[in-house]
């Protein structure tokens, strides 16, 4: 290198060191609220940003929008405010609602009225010098609006001449939390709760207080903080101190605390002798718990209710209504300004499989239709977006469209139960933007979902967006660093539905991993890519996941669903699968929705392939409108399904170095986890389909597994082959496990060329015990060790299956014709070290694990 050359490129790198934050290790508990350290050339864009702020008000949600300011400007910009009590001669920020504000800065106005928690951020000049002014209609707005401007710096966005005035799209935007007392968490995959612990409120509350911060830097202004299959408890006497501990966490931050119910609580906790909604001693019961609650917590947000569904008890008990059960909470919460949501998952799961009218489906607006209009003003039903529960795919819930005269929030799970369970990556934004943007065509007229939820189609008062989020105590909030992805977008489409997904997108990604383009991009792109991957792979066409209904809902289950009450039905037999409920020969569910979308649906040359299943039952030999047969895009899809999932393990080992090795190592885990589970999927699924349609796959790849040498095969030394139940969650059906004491092994000789390859061991992690493995190779020069681990994940399950088998893969190992393979497995307590394959490839052939 000549010295021009040198000196250029020692600047050249000097400058991409001043630029480049340092990529410090994070664990993710700052999700996008990092605050970190712009370079220098941000720092620039910055430079005349005002020194000091201004704070008009003395409450607590202004007290937390100065000191935001001031961590946020502190750390990105590592500047430190000063703080006046007076509009200064040079530029400040002012904090305050609009009243107050007017009072500093008289004449001032917002270019339309701000509406409740809306906020307006301005540069205004005063006597010459300008200003940036951040102010609302009330405390929360205010707050909201300096978390806009920290959210813009962070992304290295020009505030210049910012003039930004938002609106939010809806009243209710909030978080429930299906948390238990004794600290579990129902469908919660990050953690013990943040809010409860051995039968109490936590004594320890700094978590919860972080996480009502993180829900208002998004707009979140409610929360629901226990389980909806409520612990009666949380009505006694004694326990109101407690709630009251995280009513006052939760206020500086503008998130109101609400509690999930049970109904039957006048009885099980208030000592009389009936729920019923319709006794006046049972109205006074809850009259006086609601007076009560108040006296300690006067901004209460309300109820939570789950009654008459999934053995919870409820009006139906009494043969009173949903409205009867609703009112009698909300007419006592409604002069405190609260509110009841009411949850319209109300549904008979004993339903007789055998009838092939009946249809969960239909429950929510069958009983909730006939009850529109007889609900009082300050009751929400709460609509999960689809008429069954959380599928990967499922058609939006007809009811939005049922209630013309009743308020309704939309209900979405971030937490993901049916959707991989926060071990595989599942962006769920995209999903929820077909929800939201969905016509329902009520009336007649052009009525997206997001309208109807928000009170606009159909003129209501209040309404929204409930997100199911289940964080816990995980350091990240939600164990994958990808799922909080979802928590964000959550928010962010219950303050704007209309956002696209990529926008959210990539502001998340931004603002979690920092703004290196290359790896927002990638970031970006897999998340928007990965809700259809992960449906490809476990059970497309809307047949709904072919998940273990009767379990974990995690792993492949296909017949769990199948001849039970639960109603979560495909009916797929010999001949084909799918669910007839068209008016005409079906279910009658069809027939709930207006028209124009009753009509798409009752016909198969108009429903959407990706809903086919849903609708209608048809022969495997089906063409869809893809060109493709049904079972041929079964097949089709779980392989591409699996694929994508490999493919995203290889996006992600682009990032190394341009994100922190924490968060990169942790993720990467995670994809690789993901690829071999998306595996177990689709030989679950596709060999099923085989075995059950006996119709092959044109491309010949189902039940032919190049390269895999099954454990039953191999030569064994205390392993036994055992049977696996269901048969297609292993491969063959078949596995081995070791149940003595000590170390068991299998044996084979591949017979490959002399090369060098990657070696899948494929085996089930069972808790509690952490069973260790080793892979050694044989040859005349002796035994070595190529590779051990330990068998130490948390896979929903303690037994041989679909939730627990996991695989790991041996990189470059180099092997010989005549090499022996052996695998030694070395149980503990209850985990049999059991296997079920090894798949050999050669470097560089196509491999789900391929570097
Ligand atoms: C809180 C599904 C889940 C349950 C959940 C229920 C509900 O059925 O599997 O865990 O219970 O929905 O939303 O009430």
């Amino acid at each position: 290198m000549n010295r021009l050359a040198l000196t250029l490129y020692s600047t050249a790198v000097s400058i991409t060191l001043l630029l480049t934050p340092t990529l410090r290790a994070e664990s993710g508990a700052e999700a996008w609220l990092r605050y970190a350290r712009l370079g220098a050339n941000a720092s620039r864009t910055y430079q005349n940003f005002p020194a000091s702020v201004v704070v008009v008000e003395d409450t607590a949600l202004l007290h937390s929008a100065q000191e935001e300011l001031l961590r946020g400007i502190s750390g990105m910009l590592t500047k430190s405010l000063r703080i006046e009590p007076n509009l200064p001669p040079d530029a400040a920020i002012v904090l305050g609602t609009l009243t107050a504000v007017q009072k500093l800065i008289p004449g001032l106005h917002p270019p339309a009225d701000l509406r409740e928690d809306a906020f307006w951020v301005s540069n205004i000049r005063v006597h010459g010098v300008r200003h940036l002014v951040i102010t609302a209609q009330n405390g929360r707005g205010v707050l909201y609006g300096v978390f806009f401007l920290l959210n813009k710096i962070a992304q290295y966005q020009s505030i210049l001449d910012l003039n930004e005035l938002q609106q939010p799209y809806a009243r209710v935007r909030w978080i429930d939390q299906w948390d238990n007392l004794d600290g579990s968490i129902e469908r919660g995959y990050a953690g013990r709760s943040i809010f409860f612990e051995n039968g109490a409120v936590r004594a320890d509350l700094a978590r919860a207080a972080d996480y009502a911060r993180l829900l208002a830097s998004v707009g979140i202004n409610g929360c629901a903080i226990n389980n909806v299959n409520a612990d009666p408890r949380l009505l006694r006497e004694d326990f109101l101190p407690q709630l009251a501990r995280v009513a006052q966490i939760f206020r500086p931050w503008g998130v109101q605390l609400s509690i999930s119910v049970d109904l039957s609580s006048p009885k099980t906790v208030g000592g009389l002798d009936t729920f019923d909604p319709a006794d006046p001693h049972v109205a006074e019961w809850w009259r006086n718990r609601v007076d009560q609650i108040y006296a300690a917590i006067p901004d209460f947000g309300g109820f939570v209710i789950k009654a008459d569904s999934e053995d919870r008890l409820g009006p139906s008990f009494y043969g009173r209504t949903q409205a009867d059960a609703a009112n009698v909470l909300a007419r006592p919460l409604q002069s405190h300004g609260g509110v009841v949501f009411y949850r319209a998952f109300v549904y008979n799961h004993h339903l007789d499989w055998r009838d092939q009218k009946n249809d969960r489906a239909k429950a929510a607006y069958d009983y909730f239709h006939p009850l529109d209009g007889k609900f009082e003003n300050n009751v929400i039903i709460q609509i999960k977006h689809g008429p069954i529960d959380f599928q990967a795919r499922e058609p939006v819930s007809p009811l939005f469209g049922g209630l013309k005269h009743s308020n309704q929030a939309i209900e979405l799970q971030i937490t993901q139960e049916y959707t991989g369970q926060q071990r595989h990556v599942c962006f769920l934004i995209p999903l929820w933007k077909e929800v939201l943007d969905f016509d329902l065509h009520a009336n007649d007229q052009r009525s997206p979902v997001m309208d109807a939820v928000a009170g606009i189609t159909f003129h209501r008062t209040t309404g929204g967006f409930v997100g199911v989020a289940n964080v816990g105590l995980d350091a990240n909030w939600l164990a994958h660093p990808l799922a909080m992805a979802n928590l964000y977008g959550f928010a962010r489409l219950a303050w704007n539905p209309n956002l696209s997904a990529r926008s959210i997108a990539n502001e998340w990604a931004a603002l979690t991993f920092g703004s290196d383009p290359q790896a927002v991009q990638i970031i970006s792109s897999l998340l928007l890519t990965s809700w259809h991957t992960y449906e490809s792979y476990t059970g497309p066409l809307g047949a709904q996941a072919f998940t273990d209904i009767l379990g974990s809902h995690y792993g492949p289950g296909i017949e769990s669903s199948e001849e039970n009450g639960w109603g979560q039905w495909h009916r797929a037999d010999h001949n084909g699968i799918g669910m007839d409920r068209t008016v005409a020969s079906g279910t009658s569910f069809v027939g709930q929705y207006w028209p124009q979308a009753a009509q798409k649906y009752e016909s198969l040359a108009t429903t959407p392939d990706e809903l086919l299943l849903f609708f209608h039952h048809v022969f495997y030999t089906y063409v869809l409108h893809s060109g493709k047969t049904v079972i041929q895009h079964i097949y089709d899809s779980h392989y591409e399904g699996a694929q994508a999932a490999a493919d995203y393990v290889r996006q992600w080992q682009t990032l190394r170095s341009r994100i922190d090795d924490q968060r990169y190592a942790a993720v990467l885990a995670r994809l690789e986890y993901q690829a071999g589970h998306a595996v177990v999927w689709r030989d679950a699924i596709c060999n099923w389909f085989l075995r059950t349609s006996g119709i092959p796959d044109v491309q010949g790849r189902v039940g032919h597994h190049p390269g895999r040498f099954e454990a039953e095969d191999m030569r064994l030394t205390g392993y036994t082959p055992v049977d696996v139940i269901p048969w297609e969650n292993a491969s063959a059906g078949k596995a081995i496990e070791c149940s003595s004491s000590q170390p068991c092994t299998g044996t084979f000789t591949p017979n490959l060329a002399a090369g060098r390859y990657e070696i899948d061991t494929q085996y089930f992690d069972l808790n509690p015990g952490e069973a260790k493995f080793r892979l050694y190779i044989h040859n005349e020069s002796g035994d070595k060790l190529v590779d051990e681990w330990t068998a130490n994940d948390h896979l929903p399950s303690t037994k041989i299956g679909g939730d627990t088998s996991t695989r790991h893969r041996a990189f470059a190992v180099s092997l010989a014709p005549q090499d022996e393979i052996r695998i030694e497995g070395i149980p503990d307590r209850g985990d049999h070290a059991a296997l079920d394959y090894v798949e050999i490839f050669p470097i560089g052939e196509s491999s789900p694990f391929q570097r």
